[in-house]
């Protein structure tokens, strides 16, 4: 196996552009996509301050890192989101990173900070861990840009992820999420701007980009993922792209060239476009008078009544 660029031993194949890479070569190859992400996408100016959502993982320091050897300032932002071990070590492995770089990591942890973790909000709001995570983590990632001062907030989605959720969105013709799937969402209504510049690059990617620099990332799964549809629209596209490769690819980039657009001007027919308010509580933009996340905290953080302790037990306790 040799490297297409320079012929030496390669350590990469990349299939979908039926291509093999020495491991300077890799790193150029995924610079390239992250840097043909942003021009096409429009996503990031040259003097953007930067905010990467940070989670330990693969896809969110790979991206960090690529941003950073480009030359762009780009901070990281690590939420505690008190899964047990995993989030344990997973903001150790954001900390390493930072640290090893001398860049800074703005840290933000649920439990302590907002009462709750995942596992316990997830069970007292009657939703399912992943849903009551990524209304978490939408909230607190565009606070702390939008209070920070950031232009533009970087998340770690691959292409992978990407045409997984638009797989999911396809199967049930969700067309309103079809009008939101671009790796770009515009700042506006309170809102910052939000982008993916890892859009060209797949998951087998970021992993061999970390091992082939020398990043030290969390290799688990988030323990809370389990029966996550997301998943499994992964192995299917997985299964297609072994017989067809680049099918994955052409999946998305197709959908984004040819009909994305539609479905943004089907979604934007005949409406005004009013600004959305603000939380009474928390001041973050709004529909409804207190955010999802403020009822969120309100109902992880409410005493549940099946959980009081009886008459006994507080007696129990007090000996
Ligand atoms: S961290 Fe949170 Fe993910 Fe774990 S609970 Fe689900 S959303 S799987 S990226
Ligand atoms: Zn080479
Ligand atoms: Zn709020």
């Amino acid at each position: 196996m040799k490297c297409r660029v320079c012929r030496g031993p390669a350590v990469v194949d990349v299939r979908r552009a039926n291509a093999n890479f020495c491991t300077e070569h890799f790193v150029a190859f995924c610079t390239e996509q992250v840097r043909r992400a942003i021009a096409e996408f429009d996503m990031i100016q040259p003097d953007d301050r930067i905010l990467v959502a940070v989670s330990g993982g693969k896809d969110s320091l790979a991206v960090w890192d690529l941003l950073v050897r480009m030359g762009y300032r780009a901070d990281g932002l690590y939420i505690g989101l008190g899964i047990g071990d995993y989030s344990d070590v997973s903001g150790e492995h954001a900390r390493r990173f930072a640290a090893e770089r001398s860049l800074e990591l703005i840290e933000v942890d649920l439990p302590s900070q907002y009462g709750y973790d995942i596992p316990t909000g997830s069970r007292a709001a009657r939703r399912t861990p992943c849903s009551a995570c990524g209304t978490s983590k939408r909230h607190l990632f565009d606070a702390a840009a939008i209070d920070g001062g950031y232009e533009v907030l970087v998340t770690g989605h691959n292409l992978d992820d990407e045409a997984a959720v638009l797989f999911g969105n396809v199967l049930r013709w969700q067309t309103e999420y079809l009008a939101r799937q671009m790796p770009v969402l515009a700042a506006g209504n309170g809102f910052p701007r939000k982008v993916k510049p890892l859009v060209r690059l797949s998951e087998r990617d970021t992993a061999a980009y970390c091992i082939t620099t020398g990043i030290d990332y969390l290799v688990d799964e988030c323990p809370m993922s389990a029966g996550n549809k997301h998943l499994g629209y992964k192995d299917a596209l997985n299964d297609i792209e072994l017989v067809s490769p680049g099918a994955k690819s052409d999946f998305y980039f197709s959908f984004l060239r040819r009909a994305a657009a539609l479905f943004q001007e089907a979604a934007h027919a005949g409406e005004d476009q009013d600004p959305i308010g603000t939380c009474t509580r928390c001041g973050a933009p709004s529909g409804a008078d207190v955010c999802a996340f403020c009822r969120l905290v309100d109902k992880a953080t409410a005493e549940p009544v099946h959980l009081r302790p009886r008459p006994r037990d507080e007696a129990e306790a007090t000996t």
